[in-house]
């Protein structure tokens, strides 16, 4: 008998087919003849849905059966990309469905590309968030992915006479294949009020919540599956409506227009992304989103614990829950919150419980960028936490006082609370999530060390066994092989696929380094993903480009820090040395931008400005012949990374030493065969590391530098002085030359390079522009090159999230993996 395959889970190619043309016809309601790319789309996505749902249900039954501990990532972002190539590339049907597509006679590339990037996060943070779903399903770890199911993502970007101007991101509009909402698992969180004091049926004194008002929390779970394992975990993401009972009374009393008013109010909450990098909100909104999922998710736990624990005594044996930055750090107040007021532990029980449960990673270094909430819009919208709070830190401080007698300022750095003046109290959310957890860590070997010796030097100080360095990383899966289809198979064709488990594969084609075959090979991957990228450049931007010329690329978020900056006044250098001598001997090239400004951020968006206001000069100024081409590519994101990463040449990761806490991007350049031009910082010094110092253009001052340098009064102004190419790059600005005849327009950029210049652009631009130099001269030799590229390629092993994910387990969270069969 043959054996007859379900529609929905059968993945022979006639079934695949039928199944599809069966959603077509049954879900989207079209027939072939007038189906829309979009409505291939569509089909598609639901016919990988149903082939991941069996696995994404017996991966949540086996947890419960099993009482595993669950891995619980806590962040307010999660920017996940496309899913459907992805689920398509974990479950290993890429090429089927490909090629059954095309059967069809439709093209692939395009239905892909009907699906809306899915942008719930600003930048790093959030696809690491991505990265780390993708690494926990595929090593077949149980976890959970809780946030916020913003109904507007990270704005849409669009460039209007050189001028970043933003677009809502209506994601959402069409509906969304992937995910599952599951109304009846939905929990309500309360909001504002006040507290009360009371007496229990022993007789015991107990505090309240007496809440203003009550929203649900709706949850959507969209599928994360491994590579090539039965492992689908869920990213939970809570929706705000009104409750069901809203405002009865007012609407009883007639007043239909205000419970109107208040269900929108309760639906604002989920509404948008802030759309800030670094830089905090201090909004009443912002703070009742991050409470909103945490206490949406904490309930979520404690149901899932009680099912199969009688009590929460060993709460912390269910959940190990990651802070992802501080965003959801007031999930410390709200556990103790759980725990004493709603169950009845005791405190000191309950703070034990608490600390075990939670972990906290760091993500930056820049002051501004720590999270602090006035304690007076705390308490408004949370009286019950700033209560605890004060309590937690009077614990605390207690506790620090007989470590440390009569240390006043050690007090004062450590406590939660700052007093800010005039009773104006600040909450720190950095020391809450410190002081709540057992395990703080930074993102890469250097900003470990500086959060140690600096940022959180007193709690080092108290606890450097809570210490960890997590050095970051990304998904070979979605990063190399989907991006680089080309490199991966040549990978493949050579080691066999298991490079895509253990990214340490990759070492063994250092053996085809002198293999003139191979490097030829590699050369022209890497040129055909450049001419992708260039059609693509033509296509968008209407500019031409040499794909012989060096591809130089930085897309990143825009900050100052960042120093996009310095590399626009090296691209001046090389124009004015153009000016100068038409005749000059330079290497072309194409220097490719591309990222968004904070809305609020003025000096990022002049720098955007700035950059196309170069670029309409020098790309058509007849001298420059072609030879230097620049190009901003509006609206970057992860679709669009996953073009740029692989198209690349040069990868400029250039901030001030000891600004840039990991970078992410860094690492996706590199696999992909990008030489980097960088400073000592971040995860730069540990690429280097490993891709061998021979291999990366270095340049710039140390950490250590950078603030011996502050320390004994930085000038700026005297490198603009004494380094003649440097004042003519500076002058030609001044000068009006990029902003039609206006010299006021770049002004605030010219003064704050001259007079303050936090950043030390001044003092790190000769030794950049040298080292740009040598990057070119290595470029004219082709041989040299490709080793260079194929050795930072294969030497990339550190970087896979899978690495990361894996310390985290063992060292954090102390989980292991738990095999999911199909098997009834
Ligand atoms: C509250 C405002 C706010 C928003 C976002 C403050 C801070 C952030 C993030 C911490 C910014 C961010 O994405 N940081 C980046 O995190 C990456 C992942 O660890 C690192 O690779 C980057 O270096 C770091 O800038």
């Amino acid at each position: 008998p043959t054996l007859i395959e379900d529609d929905r889970t059968g993945m022979s190619p006639e079934t695949l087919k039928r199944a599809f043309l069966d959603n077509l016809f049954y879900l989207q309601g079209v027939n072939r003849t007038d189906a829309s790319p979009y409505n291939y789309y569509v089909a598609l996505a639901y016919t990988v849905r149903d082939r991941l749902l069996r696995r994404f249900l017996k991966s949540t039954d086996t947890y419960k059966q099993e009482k595993v501990k669950l891995v619980c990532y806590f962040s307010a972002e999660f920017l996940m990309g496309r899913y459907l190539g992805n689920n398509l590339a974990n479950l290993g049907i890429y090429d089927l469905i490909k090629e059954m597509i095309e059967e069809l006679g439709l093209d692939f590339e395009e239905i892909i590309e009907q699906e809306p990037d899915p942008g719930l996060g600003n930048g790093g943070l959030g696809r690491l968030a991505a990265c780390f779903l993708d690494s926990l399903a595929s090593l077949e770890i149980p976890a959970i992915g809780y946030g916020i199911r913003y109904e507007f993502g990270i704005f849409h970007q669009m460039i209007q006479n050189g001028w970043q101007v933003e677009i809502p991101d209506n994601w959402l509009r069409f509906g969304n294949p992937w995910e599952l909402p599951r109304p009846d698992e939905s929990v309500e969180v309360k909001l504002g009020g006040r507290t009360e004091i009371y007496h229990d049926d022993k007789g015991q004194e107990r505090v309240q919540w007496l809440p203003e008002r009550r929203v649900l929390a709706i949850p959507h779970d969209t599928p994360v599956p491994g590579y090539k394992t039965n492992t689908v975990n869920a990213l939970r993401l809570w929706k705000a409506e009104a409750s069901e009972s809203f405002n009865f009374e007012a609407f009883n009393a007639g007043l239909y227009d205000q419970s109107v008013a208040e269900k929108m109010d309760a639906e604002t909450i989920s509404k948008v992304l802030y759309p800030n990098d670094n830089t905090p909100a201090g909004r009443e909104l912002r703070l009742a989103q991050q409470y909103f999922f945490v206490a949406a998710s904490l309930q979520d736990l404690i149901r899932i614990h009680l099912k199969s624990h009688k009590n929460l005594q060993n709460f912390h044996e269910t959940a190990a829950i990651q802070l992802n930055d501080t965003h959801p750090a007031i999930a410390i107040a709200e556990l103790m919150r759980l725990l004493v007021d709603e169950n009845g532990l005791e405190w000191s029980k309950a703070w034990t419980i608490t600390q075990k449960t939670f972990a906290y990673t760091n993500h930056t270094l820049l002051p501004e960028a720590l999270e602090r909430w006035s304690a007076d819009l705390l308490g408004k919208l949370l009286p019950r936490h700033l209560e605890i709070i004060y309590l937690i830190n009077h614990f605390f401080l207690d506790d620090v006082r007989t470590w440390f007698p009569d240390n006043e300022e050690l007090l004062g750095k450590l406590s939660i609370v700052e007093e800010a003046g005039w009773g104006n109290k600040q909450i720190r959310m950095a020391n809450l999530a410190c002081v709540g957890s057992h395990s703080i860590n930074g993102v890469a070997a250097l900003h470990t060390e500086l959060l140690q010796k600096d940022t959180l030097k007193e709690f080092a100080m108290l606890w450097p066994e809570k210490f960890y360095n997590k050095t970051n990383g990304v998904t070979p899966r979605r990063w190399i092989l989907l991006s680089n289809p080309q490199l991966s198979a040549l990978f493949t064709e050579k080691i066999g696929d298991n490079w895509l488990k253990d990214l340490k594969e990759l070492r063994k084609l250092e053996q085809y380094l002198d293999d003139p075959e191979f490097r030829q090979r590699w050369y022209e991957i890497k040129q055909a993903n450049k001419a992708d990228l260039a059609a693509y450049m033509l296509k968008t931007r209407n500019i031409e480009v040499d794909v012989n010329s060096i591809f130089d690329v930085q897309v990143k978020r825009i900050h100052e820090y960042k120093r996009q900056h310095l590399a626009v006044l090296h691209i001046i250098a090389l124009y004015n040395r153009i000016k100068q001598n038409p005749q000059i001997d330079i290497v072309p090239r194409t220097f490719i931008f591309g990222g968004k400004a904070a809305p609020g951020y003025f000096m990022a968006k002049l720098i955007i400005k700035l950059t196309n206001a170069v670029a309409e000069i020098v790309n058509k100024d007849p001298d420059v012949r072609g030879r230097l081409k620049l190009v901003f590519l509006p609206n970057f994101n992860v679709s669009l990374g996953q073009r740029i990463y692989p198209a690349a040449d040069l990868s400029e990761q250039i901030s001030t030493a000891g600004k840039e806490a990991s970078g992410t991007g860094n690492m996706k350049f590199a696999m992909n065969g990008s030489l980097t031009i960088g400073t000592l910082d971040g995860a730069n010094i540990e690429i280097r590391e490993e891709a061998g110092a021979e291999n990366f253009f270095l340049f710039g001052l140390t950490a250590e530098e950078v603030y011996a340098k502050k320390a004994h009064g930085y000038e700026p102004m005297s490198y603009y002085k004494n380094n003649r190419e440097l004042k003519g790059v500076i002058d030609r600005i001044k000068s009006g030359y990029f902003s039609h005849g206006d010299p006021e327009l770049f002004r605030p950029i010219v003064d704050s390079l001259l007079y303050d210049d936090q950043y030390m652009l001044l003092a790190d631009y000769q030794s950049y522009a040298d080292c740009q130099e040598q990057v070119s001269e290595a470029y004219r030799d082709r041989d040299k090159w490709t080793r260079m590229s194929i050795l930072n390629s294969v030497r990339m092993a550190k970087f896979s999230s899978d690495r990361t994910i894996w310390e985290y387990c063992q060292e954090i969270w102390k989980v292991n993996p738990v095999k999911i069969s199909l098997e009834d």
